[in-house]
């Protein structure tokens, strides 16, 4: 599949760079892999519908709903009574399975939004919940997403820049946690580098629903 580009420095305490991390098996980040034009239409699109705010950031669900108190898909979920998703959600998910980088077409999506000082905590996508494949694009500003292994505590910082696809596959999927920190900036390699706002659009597969 492809490689990832976008591996990062590790942090030091004091903020000063050291060694690049190292790769996480099974990450793959796809640049540019929507057009800064076809960015601006997906996030009109997203923008143009209601958001929810169930965490502190905005969130938007299609498919099956997921319950963040039950860390669960929303009961009875099964792929054929799934919502329909909208039709820019359907032709992405179909250029995933076009490009060979889902087996299946997503049939749950959600859309996170971030402001500066935004994150989302270290986590493992539901794994009785979703398929072995979670591939999210982003839109709007750059940030950096912590993977960390919860066994051996290895760490790598890989930066989202927009247009591009984040797929995590085998151990990035089921066994590295990942994560944005909430601040404003992120470290690079020549300074700090400011956040603006970001969406991600994530497409998943429905497994089960407990
Ligand atoms: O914002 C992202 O790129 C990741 C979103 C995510 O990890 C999630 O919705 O579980």
């Amino acid at each position: 599949m492809f490689e990832v580009s976008g591996l990062l420095p590790l942090e030091t305490a004091d903020g000063s760079a050291r060694q690049p991390g190292p790769a996480v098996p099974g990450l793959h980040l796809i640049a540019d892999w929507l057009d800064p034009d076809a960015c601006a239409r997906l996030l009109s699109k997203v923008d143009a519908a209601d958001w929810s705010a169930p965490l502190r950031r905005r969130v938007q669900h299609y498919g099956h709903a997921y319950d963040y108190g039950r860390r669960a898909v929303s009961a009875g979920a099964s792929a054929a009574a799934a919502p329909p998703l909208p039709r820019w959600a359907r032709e992405h998910a179909r250029r995933l399975v076009r490009e060979g980088l889902m087996d299946q077409e997503a049939d749950q999506v959600i859309v996170n939004e971030y402001r500066p000082g935004q994150g989302i905590s270290a986590h493992v996508d539901c794994v009785p919940c979703f398929g072995p494949v979670v591939a999210a694009v982003s839109l709007g500003s750059s940030c950096t997403m912590d993977f960390s292994h919860p066994g051996d505590g290895t760490k790598a910082a890989v930066r989202l820049a927009p247009g591009s696809l984040c797929v995590m596959t085998g151990p990035a999927r089921w066994t590295w946690r990942h994560g944005i920190a909430a601040r404003r900036s992120d470290p690079g390699p020549l300074g700090r580098i400011p956040r603006d706002r970001r969406v991600s659009v994530t497409f998943r597969t429905v497994v089960t629903a407990a």
